[in-house]
This record gives structure tokens, sequence and C-alpha cells, in this order.
């Protein structure tokens, strides 16, 4: 029996089923931790990967699935992937630039028009050099396709977001990276940061106004409990890196690792879709729960980085060859 076996069964947390009675242990079970419910297509098609992996692996492999940050905060759970205490991760690039600044190049603000530019961006250029500066980092690698989460929305308890003058003061939480902070401070908001697993509570009680996310986290992570208004902001497309931790990784057979690969690849495809899909129907489930919507127009929200000097700030920051490589796939930024 290997050290994973007997790991695997101190785990009660764990959404996926294991041996216990005449079924076989698995020979390798690995740890796979997100921030998100249950519900989200994000798990839903990770648990159809992880049946998928296990029949075809003949039951060698067991993929269990940890979600909601149950092992930790992302920040937390960052430290586990670097250090192999967690085999599998998916993570906001712009979490994951704590560690590999690149990765949070595609978070520019209104960076990215449409889904169709995303995605020849994500699979293109722009994502292969930044999973080779995440390769580079040694610790960790990221898998091909990037997940799906989605163009960025503000939610607020007291007012919608109509113009960039509404978001001066406003204090709204933000994920833990410095590109999201720079962002709210650009836009003269009062930006806190918080680790998605206390944000619900941090928005009932008031600790924060309001935050930005996808409409499919504000439906499953049931943030319209705690939030009136949702304003279409569209203001940065996200996407979670599905991280591995390299020596675990590499301690897998190369039949095993392709079997593993090609699955999770395959749930990203589909995932993507699942939340296009919700796209089109969340935000009529969100109004018949009682939140109020409103359309934004991007262009002054635009107007108002440019003149604080984000983009030249950040442009900076990613170095004139990134920023080429972004710019050449959606466009002048300015
Ligand atoms: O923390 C968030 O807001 C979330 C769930 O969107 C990310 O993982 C960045």
């Amino acid at each position: 029996l290997s050290r994973r076996s007997f790991a695997a069964g101190t785990s009660a947390l764990a959404v996926s089923t294991f041996a216990i009675g005449n079924a076989r242990a698995a020979e390798f079970t690995y740890k796979y931790a997100n921030n998100l419910p249950l519900s989200h297509p994000l798990n839903i098609r990770a648990q159809e990967a992880a049946a998928k992996i296990k029949e075809e692996t003949s039951g060698r492999f067991e993929l269990q699935i940890y979600p909601s940050s149950q092992l930790g905060s992302d920040t937390d759970t960052l430290g586990q992937i670097r250090s192999g205490a967690v085999d599998f991760f998916t993570l906001s690039g712009l979490i994951l630039s704590t560690f590999v600044p690149a990765a949070s190049i595609n978070g520019v603000g209104f960076a990215f028009k449409d889904y169709d530019t995303v995605w020849k961006t994500m699979d293109g250029k722009l994502g292969e050099y930044v999973r080779g500066e995440i390769a580079k980092a040694r610790s960790i690698i990221a898998f091909e396709k990037i997940w799906d989460n989605g163009f960025r929305h503000t939610t607020s308890s007291n007012k919608p977001i109509v113009t960039p003058a509404d978001l001066a003061n406003f204090k709204i939480r933000v994920p833990a990276s410095p590109l999201w902070t720079s962002m709210y401070r650009a836009f003269g908001s009062a930006p806190t940061t918080i680790n998605f697993n206390e944000v619900y509570s941090a928005l009932q009680s008031k600790v924060v106004d309001g935050q930005e996310n996808p409409l499919a986290i504000v439906s499953t992570a049931k943030l319209f409990e705690v939030q009136s208004y949702c304003s279409l902001t569209n203001h940065m497309w996200d996407g979670f890196w599905f991280l591995a931790n390299r020596a675990n990784w590499e301690a897998l057979p190369q039949d095993i690792r392709a079997v593993v690969s090609k699955h999770i690849n395959a749930a990203a495809v589909a995932e993507r879709a699942d939340v296009a899909k919700l796209g089109d129907t969340v935000q009529a489930d969100l109004t018949a729960k009682g939140m109020k919507f409103n359309t934004v127009d991007p262009a002054p929200f635009r107007e108002k980085l440019k003149a604080a000097g984000f983009y030249t700030e950040w442009k900076g920051k990613f170095g004139d060859a990134a920023w080429a490589t972004l710019e050449a796939s959606v466009g002048s930024l300015g």
C-alpha cells in the first residue's frame, strides 16, 4: 500500500465515495481542492471527470474532490498545492499571481469583448505564455485548458453601479490579488481583500457593501440572499487554472497521467459551455429572487482607468512582450 492509500481513508469531507468493504482501494488517491459550491458547473464536470478517470484506470486512480474551500481559503490552498499537501487546485490566475505574477494578465480591466476572444487568447499564445511562467515556478504546473469563471459583474447591498462615480468610496470586497486592489484604487473605491470562503458572511454582516463575481457564482453561492443590486459591469474576465503539484504529478505513471489530463481538459471545455448556457438563464432566476439588474456603458469606466494610469502601470509590470501578446489578441488597450 502506498502512503496515499492510507491518506485516503482519513478524509470525511471528500465528495467522492471511496473503497469500503469489498471494493479495492485505489493505488493513487489524489486530492483536488476548489472554492466553489457543489452545484457550480465546475464541480459537476469535475465529478464526472473523476468517475471517467476511475473507470478508465480500472480503479487505480481516485480523484477526491474537496469543494467550497473545505481544505482552507484560496490563500491557504495555494500554500498547500505548492508544498504538495494538496495535489490539484483550481485557482483564479489573478490570485495565483501572488506566486506567479504573470498569471493575472487576463484580468486587466475590460480587456476582453466576448467569449470568442477569451478562448482564442487563453487557448492561444497568451495562455501558453502564462502556463510557461507557472511551470517556471517549479513546484506547480497548469493543465492546458483553463476553466471558465466568467465575466465579472458588480453586486451591492445599497445601490446600483451605473457610472464610475458610483464606485467612489464604495466598500467592495476583492479577492487576494494586487491587480484587483489596484483596479479599485484607480476607481477611487475602498477595496478590502477577503478570500471567497468568507465573502457571504462579510456581505451579510456588512463589513463590505458589495463584491464582484460572475452570475454563475452570484447564483450558486447564493450571494443574492445578501445583495440587492446587480450591475452588469463586465469589467473583467476571470478563469481557473487547473493546477497540479509537480512532484506529486510526476510521481504518477505516465499512462495514468495521460488519462487524468485527457479527462480534466475535456471537463474544462464542457464546463465552459455550461457556464455560457447558465449565463442565458441565470439573470431571470436572480430577478425572480428579487435582485435588481442594470446594464452599464463600459466606456466611461475604461476611460477612468486610463486616466488613473492603470493600463500604463500594468503594462510596465507585465512587461512589453507579454502586453503585446495580450493586445495582439484583444486589440489595443490604450
Ligand atoms: O473569489 C472569488 O471571487 C472567485 C470565486 O471568483 C475566485 O475564485 C476569484
